[in-house]
């Protein structure tokens, strides 16, 4: 698909949506009131444009704890995450039940991962066994950190499916780091993609802030998968432009000259700058969206605040089969 100038505007919209609710986020994590934050900043316009390519609800997503514009671009609302945060009763993860950023949603095929980084890739391969067993022309887009690229689950998942030929995009984020440990000292090469290789299917760098480049990288993957040719490998060069989690201290192991660095390439200043260029966005369009945004989480972050916490009598739920007294 061509992206026509509404694309360029509704990707536009995601990702300041994504950073501005991060951003909230945030704040209600320093007030006391979210227990756990992990970021997506740095990271939208690689998780826009990748989704961006994918059919909601007909395709599968079986994203990471990243991916928060991924959520957003599928069709979770900034609602649905604020539920998830608070962990309130209706919840669309799990009723409250999970860690916040573990996503799922059923109706839009969104699987959730475990805690355990990279468990969620061989599940993304079976899901893929399962498409083409029952011969859908759907695919399955599953996502990882550079870090997780290196654990046995993924090169398992990605033998699978390179020895089955299956639907899969498996997309790694390379931010950089795992919490601290930076790539240099977690592989041996530059690029996750050239991993691909050993496994018989192809593997991309894109410029993970190009959100352009995302999209044309996925969408060309889906349709590879669709025709049944078989996984790609998509290797989006991401920032991190905060601390690895709301546990976490960057600054005992991330310079101040490395963080200025790394905001002036802020992927939204970048997609603003280009849209601007082009004459498809303007000092009042970039102000109105963004107070349209705003007020979208504002509704959100009063909803969720007052939306009811889950029964305790519902404690044991999905731990212990039920039964009638
Ligand atoms: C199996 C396992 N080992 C360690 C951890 C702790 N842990 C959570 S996130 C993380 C870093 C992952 O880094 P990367 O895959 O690069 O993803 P990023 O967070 O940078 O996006 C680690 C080590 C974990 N959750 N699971
Ligand atoms: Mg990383």
């Amino acid at each position: 698909m061509q992206l026509e100038r509404d694309d360029l505007l509704k990707m536009y919209r995601l990702m300041l949506l994504a950073r501005l609710l991060d951003e909230r986020t945030w704040q209600l994590n320093r007030q006391g009131k979210a227990p756990f934050v992990i970021s997506c900043q740095g990271h939208e316009a690689a998780q826009v444009g990748a989704a961006y390519a994918l059919k909601p609800g007909k395709d599968w997503v079986v994203p990471y704890y990243r991916d928060l514009a991924v959520m957003l671009t599928i069709g979770f609302t900034p609602l649905d995450h604020m539920l998830g945060l608070l962990g309130r009763a209706d919840d669309p993860n799990s009723g409250g039940r999970q860690m916040p950023s573990h996503y799922s949603h059923r109706k839009l095929n969104i699987v959730t991962h475990s805690s355990p980084t990279g468990s969620q890739v061989p599940h993304a391969s079976g899901i893929g066994l399962a498409i083409k067993m029952r011969g859908d022309d759907a695919v399955v887009w599953t996502s990882f950190g550079e870090g997780t690229s290196s654990q046995g689950d993924v090169h398992e998942a990605m033998n699978l499916a390179g020895v089955y030929n299956l639907p899969v995009i498996f997309f790694c984020e390379n931010n950089g780091y795992a919490i601290s440990v930076p790539q240099k000292k977690q592989m041996g090469i530059e690029n996750v993609a050239d991993r691909a290789a050993g496994y018989g299917f192809p593997g991309v760098v894109v410029d993970g802030t190009d959100v352009i480049q995302v999209y044309e990288a996925t969408a060309a993957a889906v349709e590879r998968a669709r025709r049944g040719e078989g996984p790609t490998l998509i290797e989006a060069k991401c920032l991190r432009l905060t601390a690895h989690s709301s546990d976490d201290n960057e600054r005992t192991y991330r310079s101040p000259d490395e963080l200025k660095a790394i905001r002036s390439q802020d992927p939204i200043t970048r997609f603003t700058d280009y849209l601007m260029v082009e004459g498809i966005l303007d000092e009042a369009s970039q102000k109105r969206i963004r107070e349209e945004v705003m007020a979208q989480i504002n509704e959100a972050t009063v909803m969720a605040e007052r939306a009811p916490l889950p029964d305790p009598a519902t404690l044991e739920r999905h731990v212990y089969a039920e039964h009638e007294a």
